[in-house]
């Protein structure tokens, strides 16, 4: 119950700014693809609905979600993202591997994130089985795709509003 409202899907449209002239890195992870491309769909149709223009949302796929650090970075390098959305799905298994890889990407995307100034947001599922990753993937918990690339709008306009003021101030 508490998740539920926590549900960010349900965000509210008129506040978010428009992410026009806004370039966009989407690093999409092949396991689990049919959560993953879920995810994706619902972030690029949230840029596409908030003004992104469609040529200048780079998408690429990578084998893994262990592999998305890299990938984020590829697209700030050859791309010049202004963000980069990073998704995938690491579902628990029988053994400790999902702990490993999802603490390396997340460390990995923050590092990544303040080592260039590109926020790299965290559109890593890290569910306990596959009816937990549906229900994140456009079920009962919404899509955290969406909310990825609502969070990722909001982080790129933030960072324009601070370089528009560090240009004023001293007027
Ligand atoms: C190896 C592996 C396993 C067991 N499980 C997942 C998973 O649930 N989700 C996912 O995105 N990737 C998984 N991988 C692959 C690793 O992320 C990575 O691609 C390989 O270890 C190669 O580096």
């Amino acid at each position: 119950m508490a998740s539920a409202l926590k549900n960010l899907s349900d965000y509210d449209e008129k506040n978010i700014p428009s992410a026009e002239d806004m370039i966009f890195g989407i690093v999409v992870a092949e396991w689990n693809k049919d959560i993953t491309h879920a995810l994706y769909e619902g972030a690029y149709n949230t840029l596409i609905k908030h003004g992104a223009d469609p040529e200048k949302i780079h998408t690429i796929q990578v084998p893994g979600s262990y592999e998305l650090p890299i990938g984020a970075k590829l697209l700030i390098k050859t791309k010049k993202a202004d963000a980069v959305i990073s998704l995938g799905c690491v579902i628990k298994g029988e053994t400790t591997h999902n702990e490993y890889i999802n603490r390396s990407v997340a460390s990995a995307l923050m590092q990544l994130s303040l080592a260039t100034n590109v926020p790299c947001i965290f559109g890593l599922l890290t569910p306990n089985d596959e009816q937990q990753a549906k229900d994140r993937a456009g079920g009962k918990h919404g899509n955290k795709g969406v909310e990825a690339a609502v969070t990722a709008i909001r982080m790129v306009a933030l960072d324009k509003e601070m370089s528009e003021t560090k240009r004023t101030i001293g007027f």
